[in-house]
C-alpha cells in the first residue's frame, strides 16, 4: 500500500546553486547528500515533514553525473525542473508486482538501491499520464544497540 509521498525529484545543473536556493528562499536544509553512481546522480534530501506511517516526505534534488545519465538526458531536453514523483511503501515488491499486473511498466525486475539504503523501482511515465513514479521502501530504522 502507497501511505505517502517520499519525495519529488527535482533535477538542476548546479546541486550547490539549488541547494542554496532552496536553503535561502524556504529555510529547508539538507537532510542527507550521497552520489549513486549507478543511477548517475549526485543529489541531496531535503526533509519537509515527517509522516504519519513513520516516514517521511523529501524533496530530492538530483544533478548528473555523466552525461549518459537518465537526469542529463532529461535536463538537455527539457531543462531543469520536476522529474519525478515517488511514492512510500512498507514494500516495494508487492506494490511493484500489483501495479505491473495493472499493466503498467515497471522498470526494474528487482527493486535497486535508492537514496538513504531504501529500495527503489520506476514506472514508465508514458503509462503513468506523463509523470515519471517512483516507489520506494525505506532502510529500516535501526534499533539502538544495547
Ligand atoms: C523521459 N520521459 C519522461 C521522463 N523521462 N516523461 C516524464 N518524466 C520524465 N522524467 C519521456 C520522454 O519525454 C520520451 O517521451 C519518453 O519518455 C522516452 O524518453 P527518452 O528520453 O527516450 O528516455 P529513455 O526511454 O531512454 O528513458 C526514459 C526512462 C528513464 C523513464 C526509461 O529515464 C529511466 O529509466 N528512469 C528511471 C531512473 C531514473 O530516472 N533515475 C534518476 C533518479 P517522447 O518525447 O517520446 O514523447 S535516481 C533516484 O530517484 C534515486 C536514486 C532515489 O530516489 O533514491
Ligand atoms: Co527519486
Amino acid at each position: 500500500m502507497l501511505t505517502r509521498i517520499d519525495h519529488i525529484g527535482i533535477a538542476c545543473f548546479d546541486l550547490d546553486k539549488t541547494v542554496e536556493f532552496y536553503r535561502a528562499t524556504y529555510g529547508f536544509e539538507v537532510f542527507h547528500s550521497e552520489v549513486n553512481e549507478e543511477q548517475g546522480v549526485r543529489e541531496a534530501m531535503l526533509k519537509i515533514n515527517d509522516t504519519s506511517d513513520g516516514g517521511a516526505s523529501y524533496l530530492q534534488l538530483l544533478e548528473p553525473t555523466r552525461e549518459d545519465s537518465t537526469v542529463a538526458k532529461w535536463l538537455a531536453k527539457n531543462g531543469e525542473g520536476v522529474h519525478h514523483i515517488a511514492f512510500g511503501t512498507a514494500d516495494v515488491d508487492a506494490d511493484a508486482a500489483d501495479i505491473k499486473g495493472k499493466g503498467v511498466r515497471v522498470l526494474y525486475e528487482e527493486p535497486r538501491r535508492g537514496s538513504m539504503g531504501s529500495r527503489i523501482t520506476f514506472l514508465h511515465p508514458k503509462d503513468c499520464h506523463g509523470v515519471l513514479t517512483e516507489l520506494v521502501t525505506s532502510a529500516p530504522v535501526e534499533s539502538p544497540e544495547h
